[in-house]
Formats: structure tokens, sequence, C-alpha cells
């Protein structure tokens, strides 16, 4: 059985056995057949979106759930979040290369305390993808290091991640910051991760809370949008 698996050549199943074979690889944390999976699905015509939502975060939901039932464990995960990104590292520069006109500038960052960073790379790179210039600040972003970027880069919108119910509450301490400053309306703020929900993002004072990375682009698209109508003619 073991040496059936060994044998098993990505490249020779079918999309219906490829991708369920991938969301074990992802939980088995081997990258090198997570990125050659998603190699041979862009081979084979898949569009990068559809590989990233439904062979790599589909597998990583499972690593998820695993993960909170206690069957799997922070080196496991960890290895399979580094599979993820083997395989987001191919889809990266196609997500990115889509030609649009640059919409704007965005800031983004996970929250200070949190190291979760597979979301918010996600994020990132479909914003480049759709024409935004993306400037990231990593994990475990304070709020000075957020309010420096967004006036040194001279950025449209701040993007904030958290994947903790523990980081979470820091995004208003953020907002609150820059409240304080009288810069809070000078950015479009908009922030996501698994715990967040709309009423959350209300409640903090953010401008809109996004489920996922497909719905950051278009919230962020129409915000902008929305600017530039209010913006004086001339
Ligand atoms: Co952690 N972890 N983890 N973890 N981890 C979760 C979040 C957890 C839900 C697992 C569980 O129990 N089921 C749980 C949180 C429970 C809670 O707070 N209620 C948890 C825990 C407890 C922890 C530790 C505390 C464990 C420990 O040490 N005991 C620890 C925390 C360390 C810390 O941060 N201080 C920890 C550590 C880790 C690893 C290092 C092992 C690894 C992270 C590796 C990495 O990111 N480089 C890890 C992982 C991988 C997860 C899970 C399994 C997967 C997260 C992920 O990458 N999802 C996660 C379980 C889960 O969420 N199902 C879990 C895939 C990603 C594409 O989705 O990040 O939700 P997501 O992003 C989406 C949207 O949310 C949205 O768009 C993205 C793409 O569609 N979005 C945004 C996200 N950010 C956005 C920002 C925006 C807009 C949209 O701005 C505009």
């Amino acid at each position: 059985m073991a040496e059936e698996e060994d044998d098993l050549i990505l490249s020779e199943l079918p999309d219906d056995e490829l991708v369920p074979q991938m969301g074990d690889d992802l939980y088995d944390g081997l990258k090198d057949e997570v990125a050659e999976g998603v190699q041979i699905l862009l081979d084979r015509g898949w569009a990068p979106y559809r590989i990233l939502t439904e062979a790599l975060v589909s597998g990583m939901t499972v690593v998820g759930n695993d993960f909170r039932d206690g069957i799997l464990f922070v080196p496991e995960v960890l290895q399979a979040a580094n599979a993820m990104k083997a395989g987001m590292g191919l889809l990266k520069p196609l997500l990115a290369e889509t030609g649009a006109p640059k919409m704007g500038k965005m800031v983004i960052g996970t929250v200070k305390g949190d190291i979760h960073d597979i979301g918010k790379n996600l994020v990132g790179m479909m914003m480049e993808g759709a024409g935004f210039d993306v400037v990231d600040l990593g994990i475990n972003t304070d709020a000075d290091e957020y309010i420096d970027a967004l006036a040194r880069e001279q950025a449209d919108i701040l993007g904030m991640s958290a994947l903790l119910t523990t980081t979470m509450p820091y995004m208003k301490i953020v907002i609150d910051t820059m409240a304080e400053k009288g810069i809070r309306d000078d950015y479009i703020v908009l922030v996501g991760g698994a715990p967040l929900n709309e009423e959350f993002g209300k409640a903090i004072g953010a401008d809109a809370y996004c489920r996922d990375a497909a719905v950051a682009v278009e919230t962020a698209k129409s915000f902008v949008a929305r600017r530039h109508n209010q913006m004086p003619a001339g």
C-alpha cells in the first residue's frame, strides 16, 4: 500500500482525484507535492484564483478543523502552512499580473501579538492582482508601525488581519490611535480574519469587515471609487 502511494504520479491523476490528493499532501506538509499539484492544474488551464480557493484554501480548512479538535499540533500545522505557501508562491505572480491600472495603495499587516500570515498574504496578492500597490508590514504589527507606514507610503487603505480572538481587539487600539492623532478619516480602514464579523468591524470603527480576499478587493475598489467621486472637480 505504502509502495503504491510512493508510486503515485500526480500528473496522471484526473482533476477530481488530483485536488483531494493535494488536500492530503497539504495536510501532510508535503510542499514539493503541493507545488507540483498547483503547476499541473495551471498547465491544465485552471485559473489561479480557482486553484487557490478549491485546492489550497479548502485543504487548509481541514487542517484548521483538526488543529481545533486536537488531532494536529503546531509543528504539523506549520508544515501544512509552509506547503500552502509553496503553492501560493507559484500563484502570486499570476494573480498579480493582470496588468490592471493602479487603483491605490494599501498598507497591510497582521496585528500585534498575532503571527498568522497566510490569509493576510492572500489578501495582499489578490489586491496586487487587482491593481493596488501593497505594502506588507508582516506579522505582529503595532499601531505606530501601521501609522508610520500609512504616512510614509502615502497610502489610501489600511488593512489589518487577526486570527485570534485575543488579538482582534488590538484593531480597535490602532483605529483609536489614528483618531487621537486626527488621521482616522484620511484612510479607508478594512479588517479581516476568521474570528471577525461585520458587527465587530462596525463596533471598532472600521470602514468594513472583509470575509475573504475577494471581498477585500471588491470592498477596496468600491471605497476608492467612492472617494474619487467625492473629490472636488479640477
Ligand atoms: Co493558529 N489558530 N495558532 N496557527 N491557526 C487558528 C487561527 C485557530 C482558529 C485554530 C483552531 O483552534 N481551530 C486558533 C484560534 C482560536 C481563537 O482565537 N479563537 C489558533 C490558535 C489557538 C493558535 C495558537 C495560539 C496555538 C498555540 O500556540 N497554542 C498559535 C498563535 C500564535 C500567535 O499568533 N501568537 C497558533 C499558531 C499557528 C501556526 C504558527 C502553527 C500556524 C500559522 C502559520 C502562518 O500563518 N504562517 C497556524 C495556522 C495555520 C492556523 C489555522 C489552522 C489556519 C489559518 C489559515 O492560514 N487559514 C487556523 C484555523 C482556521 O482558521 N481554520 C488557526 C487559511 C487562510 C487563507 O484563511 O487566515 O482566515 P484566513 O484568511 C482569510 C480571511 O479570514 C480573510 O481573507 C483570507 C483569505 O480569504 N482575511 C482578511 C484574513 N485577513 C484579512 C485581512 C483583510 C481582509 C481579509 O484586510 C483587509
